[in-house]
């Protein structure tokens, strides 16, 4: 396993991080799930900032402030709605890893905190989605050399236990 990759339990509002990651929606209108424990942790500035961005396209990321959050930035991305898997959802899935790593990158942010995009509200079969983000921050970490830490935040025992596992922790 590479060294800077590491998998937690937690709770993402908590961490001191550079920057934490949203699974948000298109409309970057808050909701449930890590979405509204984001916003709610962190108060009214980041949707603010959320309101002025607009929107963003699925697969893609924004960065806001972290507002009351010990991170220091939130990077929202919009994960795909599991439609059956022939709608581009993997793909889609890991734009969102590549292009928040991407935006972290570009802001000088070198420890970075994922939820488990999509697979919440949005139903993303949990062990294809773990396949999907574990290959891509790998990737990214042996190519990009300034990204000190990657944090998998599993919420759930479920998604722990299958990051632990392909991770062979
Ligand atoms: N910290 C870390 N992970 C969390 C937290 C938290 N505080 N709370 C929930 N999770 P979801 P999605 C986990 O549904 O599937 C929203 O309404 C949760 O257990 O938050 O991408 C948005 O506005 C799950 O493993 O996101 C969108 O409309 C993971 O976060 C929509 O839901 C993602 O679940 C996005 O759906």
């Amino acid at each position: 396993m590479n060294k800077n990759l590491e998998v937690i339990q937690a709770d993402i509002t908590k961490l001191e991080v550079d920057a934490v990651v949203n699974a948000a929606n298109r409309q970057l209108k808050g909701g449930g799930g890590v979405d509204g424990a984001i916003h709610r942790a962190g108060g009214p500035e980041i949707m603010e900032e959320c309101r002025k961005i607009g929107s963003c396209e699925t697969g893609q990321a924004v960065i806001t402030t972290a507002g009351d959050l010990p991170a220091e930035r939130v990077i929202h991305t919009v994960g795909p709605v599991w439609n059956g898997g022939n709608k581009n959802e993997a793909d889609l899935l890991a734009g969102c890893y590549l292009h928040s790593l991407e935006l972290a990158t570009e802001h000088g942010l070198r420890t970075i905190a994922f939820p488990n995009i999509s697979t919440g509200v949005y139903g993303f079969p949990k062990e294809k989605a773990a396949d999907i983000a574990i290959k891509v921050v790998n990737e990214y970490l042996q190519q990009n050399k300034n990204m000190e830490k990657v944090y998998f935040v599993c919420f759930d025992e479920e998604n722990k236990q299958l990051y632990e596992k392909r991770l062979s922790l």
